[in-house]
């Protein structure tokens, strides 16, 4: 059920997103990595956990969620593609194939990262869905999330912290700003479009904070445990880099037992929130038990 209906949202965000940046007026060899990168591969998690979010409020126009959800997806793709730079996370492979720095080059990579990532404000601000309200909201959301005080803060903390021992939280405190922050704001701003009142909107909120958790949990775990087809990349990159992760801080069992224990808070919070969207459920149960 739930991967059918996941396989629904990457067809049908699929051919937009590549759409959106086939659509622009550019040098053929700066579309080519473009279009590399925001090509199939990607699961889309961010964009169909915001229209699942959004659809928990049965909407009457089923559109608006659209450009928020492309530009949500970009966003993220950005952010791969920097972190996967020489000066970041150095790596060679991402989802499956090689990073853009590698097919093509470092400056390259990193214009079309900067590229992305200012689009999306763009397909937001020129939506022809939202209203000027709405548009504003989006906008803030995402630049809050993925700008210093979220996404970056997060990744320079990520960075600094190769070759220190961490505690659990320090971990948990680097991952909500990294990668807990566009996971949160996707169901946020879903829920807001969708007409969420602001208690309804703040218990989502806390569901999409534990869902982060969870996710970059389910990686470290991977990145043990997982198989090299499956995540991707090699297995075991956190372990060459020598990085803090939450096996390594508290063994696999233990990690294992808070990952539970977070997927138990998720599930308060969305009773909380007194909706019936059981597919953030199935999303929940999905983040925390993927194996790519
Ligand atoms: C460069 C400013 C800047 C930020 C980068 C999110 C991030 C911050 C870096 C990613 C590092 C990483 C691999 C973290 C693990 C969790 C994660 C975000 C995995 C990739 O997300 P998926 O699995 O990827 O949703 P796909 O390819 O399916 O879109």
């Amino acid at each position: 059920m739930i991967n059918q209906y996941i396989q629904e949202k990457q067809n049908e965000i699929n051919p937009l997103i590549k759409d959106e940046c086939q659509s622009l007026n550019l040098p053929e060899r700066l579309k080519q990595p473009l279009i590399y990168a925001v090509e199939a591969g990607g699961k889309r998690l961010r964009p169909i956990l915001m229209m699942a979010s959004f659809e928990a409020f049965q909407p009457k126009s089923t559109d608006k969620i659209i450009h928020p959800a492309l530009a949500l997806e970009m966003i993220h793709t950005y952010s791969l593609i920097h972190d996967d730079l020489p000066a970041m996370d150095d790596d060679d492979f991402r989802r499956g194939r090689y990073t853009i720095h590698k097919a093509y080059d470092d400056a390259t990579a990193i214009l079309i990262g900067d590229g992305l990532l200012t689009y999306a404000f763009q397909v937001v601000s020129r939506s022809n869905q939202l209203e000027a309200e709405e548009k504003i909201y989006v906008l803030q959301q995402l630049s809050q999330a993925s700008g210093l005080e979220g996404m970056i803060a997060g990744q320079f903390l990520d960075l600094q912290s190769e070759n220190q021992n961490l505690q659990e939280e320090e971990l948990n405190n680097i991952h909500q700003l990294k990668t807990g922050q566009l996971i949160r704001v996707a169901i946020k701003i879903g829920a807001y479009l969708g007409g969420a009142t602001p208690p309804q909107i703040e218990a989502l909120d806390e569901f999409g904070r534990y869902l982060g958790l969870v996710f970059q949990i389910q990686d470290d775990i991977l990145d043990v445990k997982g198989n090299k087809d499956d995540i991707g990349k090699p297995v075991g990159s956190d372990e060459e880099k020598n990085k803090s992760t939450y096996p390594k801080v508290l063994g696999l069992n233990q990690t294992n037992e808070i990952k539970k224990h977070y997927m138990q808070q998720a599930k308060k919070k969305y009773d909380d929130a007194r909706i019936n969207q059981p597919r953030l459920l199935e999303l929940l149960q999905i983040f925390g038990e993927r194996t790519s």
